[in-house]
């Protein structure tokens, strides 16, 4: 475990669990929470035994966005290059991370918060969990990938809605939008995300993190491309002793040993 001042990093066998810790304020984030949080990401893309990676908020939240009051201070870096470089550098992390990231959502998720579950790989959240893009409330845009991401996973009369009007998508809403896998009570939440996160682990690992990049890049391609690079990544999958060891898994009727060879 490594103990952060205000991120927590708890490895487990092959799953991390990073905890964004400053329950008193929600777990907005400062300056060096954001530093913490980049070097726990880091810490996990070194870490190969590391299969899956849960992102989840101490206390009733998940993550109140930036910190407003840290914003009061006139030192404070212009907006634009705050998130060039502060906020950019764990996003590109979390979707460049070639291993999946549950958001185990435990309560409200607002501004760059909510960037950062959508920037999750798969989401699950507790009852009174909640997104909200505050951004415009303080006369502010999407930002931290906000308006990438969330036309994608809501689709875009949704996310116009919830990007103009700041409306608050409660779990239900989030669940019937597909935003979120699953809602669970919110004290089974870390083990439900546990539990998910278990089973990624005892998959592929070459495969899942070549999934994660071909759902990602489908997006910004053509269908001809797309084909060719499916192609590209089965054939590679396909020379994998996880794929032998899947499928003698199969003929011989037990579960498969992957070990990402
Ligand atoms: C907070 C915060 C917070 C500090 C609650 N900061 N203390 C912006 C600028 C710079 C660079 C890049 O990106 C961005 C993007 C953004 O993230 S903009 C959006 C920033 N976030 C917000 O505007 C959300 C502000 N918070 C809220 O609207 C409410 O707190 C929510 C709806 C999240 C929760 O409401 P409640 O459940 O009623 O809780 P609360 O308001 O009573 O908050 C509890 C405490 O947490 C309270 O502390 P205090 O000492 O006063 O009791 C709040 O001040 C503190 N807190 N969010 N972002």
């Amino acid at each position: 475990m490594t103990d952060g001042e205000t991120v927590r990093l708890e490895v487990d066998g092959p799953i991390a669990t990073i905890t964004l810790h400053r329950p008193e304020a929600l777990n907005a984030l400062t300056i060096p929470m954001k530093v913490e949080l980049r070097r726990a990401f880091g810490t996990v893309a070194r870490d190969r035994a590391i299969r899956a990676v849960v992102l989840t908020g101490a206390g009733r939240a998940f993550c109140a966005g930036q910190d407003l009051k840290e914003r009061q201070d006139p030192a404070a870096a212009p907006l634009a290059v705050e998130l060039r470089e502060r906020y950019h550098p764990i996003i590109r992390a979390m979707r460049s991370l070639d291993r999946p990231i549950i958001g185990a959502i435990n309560g409200v998720a607002a501004g760059a918060g909510a960037s950062l579950a959508f920037a999750c790989d798969l989401r699950i959240a507790g009852t009174s969990a909640s997104f909200v893009l505050a951004f415009g409330r303080i006369g502010l845009v999407p930002d931290s990938g906000a308006s990438w991401f969330l036309p994608r996973l809501v689709g875009p009369a949704k996310a116009a809605e919830l990007a103009l009007l700041g409306d608050t998508l409660s779990a239900a809403e989030a669940e019937r939008f597909g935003l979120v896998a699953r809602v669970v009570p919110d004290d089974t939440l870390r083990a439900e995300a546990m539990a998910m996160a278990v089973r990624l682990a005892a998959l592929a690992p070459g495969a899942l993190a070549a999934t994660k990049q071909a759902l990602e890049r489908a997006w910004s391609q053509d269908l001809d491309r797309t084909l060719e690079d499916e192609a590209y990544r089965q054939g590679m999958a396909g020379a994998s002793r996880d794929h032998a060891e899947g499928m003698a898994a199969f003929l011989e009727k037990r579960p498969p040993r992957f070990t990402g060879e």
